[in-house]
Parts: C-alpha cells; structure tokens; sequence
C-alpha cells in the first residue's frame, strides 16, 4: 500500500467555498447531488485539473455550471474524479451526483443503516464514500444539506447546523434542509434520519444564546438519556467556566446508534455515539458506564472548540485536537468527581494501552510523520499520551500561563486549520519560555525509563535523576528530553516538609523538577531528619520510574503519603514487582512469598478511613494478568503468570479475610440507587472485596447472595463474572447466566456484557467457549460492539487463553479476523493489535503467535486497515 508523508503536505489547488448537497434517500438506493463552489487558489498552475477523492463510488453524473459534461473533461474510477479544463480564476459550480447502498455499507464509514435509521461516519476518509470530494481536513466549507426521505420510515432528517427549511413533497415523502455557517472539514459532516425518539432539554450560554439540546435514541429508549443529557450540560458550563468557551449554534443534536465503529463522533452540531455512550439507566448499566458516558459526552462537545474551530492541517496532526479534548474531558471528569480517583483510573490505562503499544512494533510518535491507514492512528498513543503531553505543558506553565496559552491559541487559530507547532508556540508566547526541547516528546517515540537515586548525610538529601530513552520500532530519535517531575519530602510522621534546594544542579519550580539533561542532582540542605522521597507524584511525565527506595520507605509512603496518588502508585508498585518476580520464579519452576508487609499494606488501606472508599478499592485491586506480563516483559509464560497472581490472591484472601468481612458488613448506604461518585465508591469496595472473600471461603455463596440482592448492575454484574470466572463449572453458576439472559435478552447492550464475561474467563477453555459464543443466535458479526464482545474479550481480556500453550487461542482470534476483515476492515484492524505484545512470550508462544499472524498476511485478500496492523506486528 502507498505510504503518506508528513513532508510531501501541500496546500489543494482549489478552495471549497461552499457545498450544497442534497440526500434523496430510498429503501434499495440514495441518490446525491452535492454542488460544490470552487476557485482556484492564486498562484497555482492556472491548467492543473481538479483531482477529487472517492472510495467505491458510482457515478451517474457532472455538470461544471448548468452544462453536463462527459469524458474527456472528466474521468471517473470508483476512487478518483478528474476533471478538466475549468476555469483559470473565480468562483465556478461542479456538481457531483452519485448513487450508494447504504444497506449494504458494512464497513459503517460513509452513509449507512443502522437498524432502520440511515447515519453518516466521515472521520478520517469517510465523506468521500460518499461524494467525490478534495476529502482532507484543510479544505473548509460552508455546508447546506437537504434530506428528502419517507416519512413513514424517517419522521426525523438531521444534519448540521442549523434548521433551515423542512415540508412535505407529497407521495408519502418529506424534506428538511440544514445550514451550517461554520466552515468545516468534510470529516464533520453528518447526516441521520430515521424513525427515532428525542429527549429535548436547553441550556442558556454564559452571553444568553438560548441553545436547544435534543437526544435521539431507538424508539422507547429516550429516558435512557437522562444522564448523557444531564453530562452534556455539565459540559456546556464547564467548558464556559474553565476555557472561557462557548458553545456557537442555536441547536445541539446528539444520535445514539447501534452499529458503530468506534465509540463516538464530533460532527458539528451534530454529534453522532455509539448507543453504548448514551444510554443509561440504574438496571442496565455500571458505574463504569456512567463514567464512560460522562466521559465521552464530555470529550465530543469539548471538540467543538478542541477539533471543529480550530481543526487539523492534516491528519499527521490528530494529537492536535485528540490529546488535547481527552486532557480536556479528563480534567473535566477529575473536577466532577474525585481527582486522586480519577487520575488513578487514567494512569492505570495509560499503562495497560499506552505502554505497550509504546513498547512493541506498533510504536509511533504522537506526531507521526508517516502512514499508510489513518483508520489505524486513532490510538492510544496519539490519544492517552497525547493528553500527557498537555498535561505536561501544563505543569510546566503554571494553571495561569497555560490558561494564558490556550487563551491564545483559540484567538489565534479560531477557523483554522493548524499544526501542533502552532499549538506549541502559543504557549512558547503565553509562557515566555522555550518549548523546542519538550517539543521532542511529540517527535520521539517510546517511554523514558527516569532512574532516580537518594543520598542521605549530615542533613543534606541527594536526589539523582537519569533519562534513558531506547530507540524502537518507529526508529525515532533518543535525545533528552523536558522532563517535570513532581516530587514531595515526607515526614516520619506523613506530612510534607519544605526543603530549600541548595544552588546548582537541575531547575526546581515548587514542587517540579524540571529534568532537561540525560542526569542531574539535585541537593537539600538543612533537613532535620531523613525524608521519604515521592518522587512523579500525580504521574507528571509518562515515564518508567525507575527507584531503588528501600523497601521500609516504600511501605511507609503507600500508608502515609499526603499524595493521594502517590500512595497508590507507592502500593501498586509493590504489588507489581511481587506479581512480576513471582511469575518469574514460577516459570523457572520455583515459587515467591508474598512479603507480609506488602499484604498487610493492602489490607490497611481496604479499612483507612482517612481515605474514600473508591481509592480503597483502587488500593486493594490486584493488577490484572496483561499487567504484570508487561511487567515481567520478556519470555513471559502466561500460565506462569497466572498462578503467581493466584497464589497471591489466595494469601491476601486468608490474611485479609476477617478485615474484608467486617468492611464488606459495615452498613451499605441506603436510599435510592444513585450514580454520583460517594455511592459510586462504596460500590467499588463492596465489590472489590467480594473477590477475596469468595477465595477466602472457597465458595460461591456470597457472590450468590450478592447476585440475588442486587438492585443495580453494577452489583449484579460485579457477583455474576465472579461466578463465571471462579465457578463456572457449577450448575448454580449457569443458572445465574441463563437467569441473566432471559431478563435481558431484548438488551442489545447488556447481552454485550452477557457475551463479554463468558469471553474473558481466565481458563484455557474460554477458546472453545467463545468459539460457541460465536454460533448463539444473538452473536452478530456485523455489529461492532458484539463482535468486540466476543473476540475482543477473548483477544485482549483473557490473556490465559488468548495465549494459550496449542496456539488454539491465536489461530481462533485469526480466523475472526479475517470474517470480519471482509464486512468491517476498520473493526478488524482494531482488535488485531491484541497481537502486539507476542515478542514479549517465550519462544513457543512467538512461534505460534507469528504462525498466525503470518498465515494473516499471506492472505491476498486482506483489507488495507488489516494488513497494515498485520505488517507492523511482524516486521
Ligand atoms: N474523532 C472521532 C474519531 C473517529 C471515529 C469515530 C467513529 C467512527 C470512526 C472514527 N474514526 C475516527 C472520535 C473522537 O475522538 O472523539
Ligand atoms: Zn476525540
């Protein structure tokens, strides 16, 4: 496949003005006109032909003005139009018809049905599946769009922007016509229409424009958006208040969908989800849904500032709006709820998706500088660790500096279409300082391991710090980069000590130390007593921390630390290293204690009152099996891995158990079910020791009781995939399941989890069980959240299985692969990076692992999206 390059950008030679389009849908075809106003940019070739992008289109006509052309002034393959000699300067009119097959458009980039309603995904290169178009994120128009459809099947015809026209065209049909003023990317546009129910609410903006804000959803699913609506308010105001951004259309429209491919889009005005982010209610979903929810209502409407004001230049600069709306959402979510609580959660993902990607032949630089599938770049690295990167200029700035940067950067750039270099030199003005270094983090792939070092003497603390960064896969540079790292001097007694730094050695601002060179020191006088060190607190650099800090300091730091954070990481990080060097002594045929101390630890912070039940439940979570194979890093034996996190499990059930129950027993909060975050944690550790308690007795009772009591799904979900993981060969086990099942078989979104729990058994068997899974009635292929369900749970949340000692775990997942590759390239591509991680095995598992992945790319068949996750993976 042809590769992009970031240096081969150039302008287009046309400019878009303004794109008219009209949708004539049918039930078998839609047919499209879409009127584009074009003039050449000045100073291009004034005879250069207009090259227009399409993906498997059909043509049925061109007219350049009113005249009709045919070939030679025009050449049309199902991906390209080319037309001829137009005029030299001024505005012209081309107008485009084709006709599509939106039932039979599985891939769901481009128009599509979804269930009966007819919906649009244009990002990345969706738009030109449906019209030829100059399909590229710096070409910027105004666009009127009118839906004609039937009304018996379509009573609601949504686009962007704002209301302009609608009425009857007799015979059954109707029309409404959309204006949005806003110039746009064509990756925004969006069309829905269908026979849908709305939950309609209004927001007033912080200077009085009176926004009407509406919700469709499947017919008699509308309440379920009660929250989602309430989120997008808290949004709308947030945005106002914490960036002074306000929202710029007298109407926000909102669709939920059942089959999408990812899990939400920004269309302007007109933000199109997966259903799975907008429906809600106690009975149906978790708390984690709900966070899911809130996050990702969040996330699309911070992209009408973050993404549709100020867009890409082109699609190397994703991080551009992506790193930077996830920041936003994140920051969002910290205020709205528990800050520690919630910069756990995303750190602990940054480090399950993040790093190993970082750390395998998947690595790429936030920027990249080459592509072949941008499908394939919406990643966790462009999206988590580019959230970092904000996040770091940040702490570098100061919260007023960085406000004065953004500040800059919406007045500046509102309208255009940018680069990150021009986010940068916003903050390189507002913050007078030099960002060229740090500018590195976006160009240079890869974690940094920071080593730190501690010296005491006479009073005077010396810290050490040391950048090492190693080249990987993308083969980008190593050079220092800007590093800040929070830090604290702690007390025998837990509080924060203020130490003067001594002259010399690396910048300190407050509590930050700025790292720029490959080493430094840094030097504290006067100190009365030796200090424990906490050192990355808040995680302020995505690094590999690297801290020989004796045993008894770390002990200390996870039960008293001020850091909520730190606390956490100073306990996980014990964990961790247990799990990794017990899984390490088990392959080797050997076995590993569990320090007592580290046990006794955990089971402390499960009863500290001074902390919030979500963060005890965040203490006392063992980390899961990816995890600590990431930690033991190479010749990983899975199996191995497994039983060194159950032998662990098992000692910390027996000796926590009597402090589990008396926390488990202690009142349960009463009243109705709520979704806010104080019975959202007590949730969580309820739940949380469930797993212990149920090892402990060696019986499944309590999670029985726990199932039958529960009001809510968080609790019946929680004791349900307890008793599918633990008990799965009891009958009372599969009552449950079927129990579940037939409460909620009409529930496309539970029986997804239904589907999910079976899939990530941590048994061999979940191969075959999945395998059955795949051959239920309700198993759909095509429908995106299903097939992530099954495959995906087998994939990348059974890691027992999915590297299973036959390989049978590689080969299924293989064969789902490439079913699934001929309907849905772009959902096929996604789950095939579970494979990313296979150098990381011991040498039979790799041998099996490219087994597959080889028999993968021999096939002549495969998708562009497919083969290029396949490639990478292997080379
Ligand atoms: N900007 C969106 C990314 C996206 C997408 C969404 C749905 C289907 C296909 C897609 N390709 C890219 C989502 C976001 O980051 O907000
Ligand atoms: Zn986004």
């Amino acid at each position: 496949g042809q590769v992009i390059r970031l240096e081969d950008y150039r302008p287009t030679d046309f400019a878009v003005h303004h794109v008219d389009l009209v949708f004539r849908l049918g039930s078998e075809t839609t047919e499209i006109e879409a009127r584009l106003t074009l003039e050449r940019r000045a100073g291009t070739d004034p005879a250069a032909p207009l090259v227009l992008d399409g993906d498997d289109l059909t043509l049925t006509g061109v007219w350049l003005g009113d005249e009709a052309l045919a070939p030679p002034r025009f050449d049309a393959t199902p991906d390209r139009l080319t037309l001829r000699e137009l005029p030299a300067a001024g505005r012209f009119q081309v107008t485009i018809a084709t006709r599509l097959d939106p039932a039979g458009n599985t891939q769901l980039m481009g128009l599509y049905r979804s269930g009966g309603v007819w919906c649009t995904q244009c990002e990345a290169e969706g738009f030109r599946r449906i019209t030829y178009f100059l399909d590229r994120p710096d070409v910027l128009a105004t666009y009127r769009v009118r839906v004609e459809a039937d009304r018996a099947a379509a009573p609601v015809l949504l686009s962007n922007g704002n209301p302009q026209d609608a009425g009857d065209l007799g015979g059954g049909r109707h029309f409404a016509v959309w204006d949005d003023p806003h110039p746009k990317p064509s990756y925004l546009f969006a069309l829905v229409a269908g026979d849908l129910d709305v939950l309609t609410d209004r927001f007033v903006t912080a200077s009085g424009r009176d926004v009407a804000l509406a919700i469709y959803t499947e017919t008699g699913l509308s309440a379920r958006a009660a929250y989602a609506m309430d989120a997008l308010k808290r949004s709308m105001r947030w945005d106002e208040a914490r960036f002074g951004r306000e929202y710029d259309l007298d109407i926000f429209n909102i669709v939920a969908i059942s089959d999408f491919n990812m899990g939400a889009m920004e269309n302007k005005g007109l933000n199109v989800f997966n259903h799975k982010y907008v429906l809600l209610d106690p009975d149906t979903a978790t708390d984690g849904d709900y966070a899911g929810v809130e996050t990702v209502i969040a996330h699309e409407y911070f992209h009408n500032w973050t993404g549709n004001r100020i867009t890409c230049r082109d699609w190397f600069q994703l991080c551009l709006k992506e790193g930077l709306t996830v920041y936003r959402d994140q920051e969002f979510s910290a205020d709205e709820r528990s800050a520690a609580v919630k910069r756990i959660a995303s750190v602990h993902g940054l480090k399950a998706q993040q790093f190993p990607e970082d750390q395998g032949p998947l690595q790429h630089p936030v920027r990249p500088t080459r592509y072949r599938e941008i499908n394939n770049f919406y990643t966790a690295t462009v999206y988590e660790k580019g959230a970092e990167l904000v996040r770091m200029i940040a702490t570098i700035l100061g919260a007023e500096r960085f406000r004065a940067g953004m500040d800059l950067y919406f007045a500046r750039h509102d309208g255009d279409a940018a680069t990150m270099e021009d986010f940068l030199a916003c903050f390189e003005e507002a913050g007078g300082i030099d960002l060229s270094q740090f500018a590195l983090w976006y160009h240079q792939a890869g974690t940094p391991t920071l080593t730190v070092r501690e010296r005491f003497e006479d009073g005077r603390l010396t810290l050490g710090l040391e950048q090492d960064l190693q080249r990987g896969a993308a083969g980008t540079g190593t050079q220092p980069m800007h590093i800040p790292v929070r830090f604290g001097l702690v007390s025998e007694g837990g509080a924060d000590l203020v130490a003067e730094p001594a002259a010399g050695g690396a910048e300190i601002d407050g509590d930050v130390i700025h790292l720029t060179t490959p080493s430094a020191e840094i030097v504290f006088e006067g100190l009365a007593e030796r200090p424990l060190v906490s050192v990355l607190r808040g995680f302020s650099a995505p690094v590999t921390l690297r801290f020989e800090q004796r045993q008894e300091d770390r002990l200390r730091l996870a039960r008293l630390d001020p850091d909520a954070f730190s606390r956490w990481r100073a306990l996980t990080d014990l964990v961790g290293e247990h799990l990794r060097n017990a899984s390490i002594a088990r392959a080797a045929g050997e076995s590993a204690a569990f320090d007592a101390r580290i046990v006794d630890a955990i089971i402390a912070s499960a009863e500290d009152e001074r902390l919030e039940p979500a963060l005890r439940a965040q203490m006392i979570a063992m980390p899961g099996e990816a995890e600590i194979a990431r930690l033991v890093g190479q010749n990983v034996d899975p199996e191995a891995v497994h039983e060194a996190r159950e032998a662990a499990l098992t000692t910390l059930a027996r000796r926590g158990e009597a402090t589990f129950a008396r926390v488990h027993e202690a009142p349960a909060a009463t009243g109705p079910f709520s979704p806010d975050a104080a019975a959202v944690g007590r949730r969580a550790l309820r739940n949380a020791l469930l797993l212990p308690l149920s090892i402990a007795s060696g019986s499944p009772d309590l999670a029985h009781a726990a199932f039958a009591a529960s009001d809510n799904m968080t609790d019946r979900l929680a004791a349900l995939t307890l008793l599918a993981h633990r008990f799965a060969t009891e009958a009372r086990t599969r009552s449950a399941l079927d129990a579940f099942f037939e409460r909620y078989e009409r529930d496309a979104l539970v029986i997804d989890k239904w589907f999910t729990l079976q899939a990530t058994a941590p048994v061999p068997e979940a191969v075959e069980a999945a395998e059955r899974l795949i051959g239920h009635p309700l198993f759909q292929l095509a429908n995106p959240n299903r097939a992530r369900a099954v495959i995906g749970g087998l994939a990348t949340g059974n890691q027992r299985a999915f590297n299973r000692a036959d390989g049978a775990g590689y080969r299924w997942v293989a064969d789902q692969l490439v079913a699934l590759d001929r309907l849905n390239p772009q959902t096929a591509a996604r789950l095939a990076t579970a494979f990313r991680s296979w150098r990381s095995f011991e040498p039979r598992r790799q041998s099996l692992a490219m087994e597959a992945l080889r028999s993968l790319a021999a096939r002549p068949d495969l998708s562009r999206d497919l083969a290029d996750i396949v490639e990478r993976t292997l080379a």
